[in-house]
């Protein structure tokens, strides 16, 4: 994945229409779309085919299952064109190696550690630090931090080295780009506040232009 202006567009309109248009009208102020469930379940998974046709693609499906089922999905992603899939951490060593291994050379994994929402404070932010560390050891190539709780990030960032960090819950769910870029984050996944906006491309200019001016301090 590139890493240009460090915005992954998170593309959960569920009309498939609209959600190319907004796709088409970022596509050049976003390193990736990340695509999930709304939209797959809305308009079919060929729109992971289409939207790879013009930027990477990070599927969001959270996969958490047996090592075989989640070596199923990961491969699936994988043939239609996906960049890189999420998948949980918590469901342990062995699902997360089935994932790398499915992946190969051909995408990346990235695994959840403490989710962004209030509601992942009550488990997942209790272990976040213990699934990254085990994500280093299975080989995942990034992890999910919440722009919401910026130490959360730094924490992540302490075991995980080099490896990539991307970063949701900022805007709506009252994140911003400034602190989770600050706080170690490679990319933040912003959605509602630019598919609900009237405005989607002037508005990841914006971002843009946060994570640029904090990125050079
Ligand atoms: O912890 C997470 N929080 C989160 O919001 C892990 C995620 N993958 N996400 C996803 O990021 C969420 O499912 C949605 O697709 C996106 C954030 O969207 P928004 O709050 O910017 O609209």
């Amino acid at each position: 994945m590139k890493k240009d202006t460090r915005l992954v567009l998170a593309l959960d309109e569920t009309d498939g229409k609209k959600a190319l248009a907004i796709a088409d009208a970022v596509s050049d102020r976003v390193d990736a779309v990340k695509i999930n469930w709304p939209l797959v379940l809305s308009s079919g998974p060929e729109m992971i085919d289409r939207l790879a046709e013009h930027n990477d693609v990070i599927c969001d499906f959270k996969v958490a299952d047996i090592p075989n089922t989640v070596r199923l999905i990961v491969e699936n992603c994988v043939s239609r064109g996906a960049s890189a899939i999420i998948v949980h951490a918590f469901t342990g060593d062995d699902s997360l190696a089935a994932a790398v291994a499915a992946a190969g050379t051909d995408a990346e994994i990235f695994a959840v550690t403490e989710m962004s929402h209030p509601g992942g404070q009550l488990f997942t932010a209790k272990h976040a630090v213990e699934m990254a560390e085990m994500g280093v050891r299975c080989g995942a190539s990034g992890f999910i931090a919440p722009a919401t709780r910026p130490e959360g990030i730094a924490a992540i960032r302490a075991v995980v080295g080099e490896r990539t960090i991307l970063s949701p819950g900022v805007g709506v769910q009252g994140g911003s780009a400034a602190a989770a870029i600050s706080a170690g984050a490679d990319y933040v996944i912003v959605g509602r506040s630019i598919y609900n906006s009237g405005d989607p491309r002037s508005v990841a200019k914006g971002i843009c232009e946060e994570i640029e001016r904090c990125a050079d301090l």
